[in-house]
């Protein structure tokens, strides 16, 4: 008897498992043949890309400063791996139901492929051909579902002890042909990635792009930017360590030869740019800092290189906005947006259309052919990588991607400074304390920097040499004879226009963080 309830419960098990396996393997048949068939599409046919896009899309603003808080720039690997494991339970689902019911888990399958379908079809620039993949796709996973799953149901089986059972018979049928489908899977996923990256040529075009060079040349910087502090952030940033913010999950990839810019709504003159036209203008470079908003106190979302582009000053006196308009909207090939004021793109600030960071092509993660950067505004109403669409437009008729997220509709940069030298928590030997850090007010210029040192009194420190007002300053402190034990430093800086930065604590949302930064750390 005993023997008996432990037999039923293992082929209840297997039952589940089974049903669990054919789930996930349809799964595999679907997502494969639908990446490789959108492989011959737009980006948006890709049913991974455009649900984890559209994920990200309503993913609420508190979840996602989480998740950039928590994971950084990871926070794209935890996203998929997410929606992985979510797929997985999904399919698995779709499949132990199948074996119950074989039309109700090709139900469910169909359920899902119409959520993904609308995933795709909602995407910027998607047309109804771009479901193809997805349909195709779904019809090899329901023929995956019907081929694992028996066409007797299991527990209508009798659940005697006949000495020729039938699920031995069909254990091993399952086996070869879930291991069939299962390699089966496995290739076409694979073929998908190679044909994706090879019909790709945005990488190749960029790595052989040569850049001309700027008619204006950025003002070099002056010795001694780099604080004297040993650990301080490098002045310029390199490329690869520079910060990265975006909602892309798939970095889109734009072949320069197909990329145009459209500049059109309240203006004179709508017209386009490709990007010949822009690099045969007069290119200009500089050095500017730009900052996130998402960026809390004493973060490391700021970053600062050399930008070659051309400035946005020019395309605005070309398309000659009309009386009225107050905003620009750029957008993003994948969909993004940002609103600039039209002002700050008419003054005499070197806002850019850029192609070129520290003396490369843009890297594709940055935006590569052609992004935006606005000194004294924040990433989310200005910086907009992968640039297509310029729309005068005014504040009242049109918001950017984060402002209709709760975000604010503005973003001038806040003053901010933060210690980075010694470790918040380090441990550092008696002696000479190398204290340091970097303060940025863009637009406006950092002109002094204090430390309090154990909440004793505010001290000058020292600071390192200007780039210019659009750059971060660095600044340090040296504290000779720093007594054993733990010790606290908190900083503080003013902008030229004397105005202090704000001390309350405030989170990012939704126009950025205040608060003066502090660290403890350890003399040993
Ligand atoms: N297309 C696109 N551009 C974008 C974003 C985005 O999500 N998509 N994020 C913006 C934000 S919030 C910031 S802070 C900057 C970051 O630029 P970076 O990734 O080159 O540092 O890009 C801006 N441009
Ligand atoms: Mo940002």
């Amino acid at each position: 008897m005993a023997n008996r309830k432990k037999g039923l419960l293992g082929r209840n098990w297997r039952w589940v498992l089974r049903g669990a396996a054919t789930g996930i393997i349809a799964a595999g048949i679907l997502f494969a043949v639908a990446e490789l068939l959108a492989a011959f599409f737009a980006t948006v046919a890709s049913p991974l890309t455009s649900v984890g896009s559209t994920f990200i899309d309503f993913t609420p603003a508190w979840m996602k400063n989480f998740a950039i808080a928590t994971f950084g720039t990871n926070d794209k690997t935890v996203l998929l791996l997410s929606l992985a494991a979510g797929a997985i339970i999904l399919a698995a689902v779709a499949g132990i139901v199948a074996r119950k019911k074989f039309m109700a888990g090709a139900t469910l399958v169909v359920a899902f492929a119409v959520v993904m379908g609308i995933c795709i079809i909602t995407r910027s620039g998607a047309s109804i051909a771009d479901l193809i993949p997805l349909l195709v796709g779904t019809a090899a996973g329901l023929v995956a579902l019907r081929y694992l799953t028996p066409a007797v149901k299991m527990e209508s089986a009798p659940a005697s002890d006949a000495v020729v059972s039938p699920t031995l018979q069909s254990r091993r049928t399952f086996l070869v042909r879930s291991a069939v489908l299962a390699g089966a899977a496995v290739v076409i996923g694979v073929s998908a990635n190679i044909l994706s990256t090879a019909r790709n040529t945005a990488r190749q075009v960029r790595d052989a792009l040569k850049l001309p060079a700027a008619k204006k040349l950025a003002t070099p910087l002056p010795a001694g930017v780099q604080a004297p502090a040993e650990g301080v952030t490098p002045f310029v940033t390199p490329n690869s360590d520079f910060y990265r913010i975006d909602t892309a999950l798939i970095v889109p990839e734009i072949d320069p030869s197909q990329w145009k810019l459209r500049v059109h709504g309240m203006v004179e003159e709508e017209f386009t740019m490709t990007f010949d036209e822009l690099l045969a203008a007069d290119l200009v470079e500089t050095y500017l800092t730009l900052t996130c908003v998402s960026n809390v106190v004493g973060g490391n979302l700021a970053g600062n290189a050399k930008w070659l582009g051309y400035p946005l000053r020019e395309v605005m006196a070309r398309a000659k906005p009309k009386a009225g308009a107050d905003m620009v909207l750029s957008t993003s090939s994948d969909g993004f947006s940002a609103s600039t004021p039209l002002p700050v793109l008419q003054d005499g600030r070197n806002a850019l259309l850029a192609v070129g960071m520290n003396g490369e092509p843009l890297p594709l993660e940055h935006g590569f052919p052609v992004r935006m950067v606005v000194p004294g505004l924040y990433g989310f109403v200005s910086a907009t990588k992968w640039v297509v669409d310029l729309e005068v437009t005014t504040f009242a008729e049109k918001a950017g991607y984060w402002t209709s997220r709760g975000w604010s509709s503005h973003g001038p940069i806040k003053t901010a400074s933060r210690v980075e030298v010694p470790r918040a928590l380090g441990r550092v030997p008696a002696g000479t304390v190398a204290i340091g850090g970097s303060a940025w007010a863009q637009q406006r210029g950092v002109s002094k920097v204090e430390i309090q040192l154990d909440n004793g009194p505010w001290q000058p420190a020292t600071l390192a040499a200007e780039a210019s007002v659009d750059t971060w300053r660095q600044w340090s402190y040296i504290w000779n004879g720093a007594p054993a034990g733990t010790h606290n430093v908190k900083v503080r800086a003013y902008d030229t226009d004397g105005t202090l930065q704000i001390e309350q604590q405030a989170p990012p949302e939704p126009d950025g963080s205040t608060g003066w930064h502090s660290i403890t750390f350890t003399v040993t």
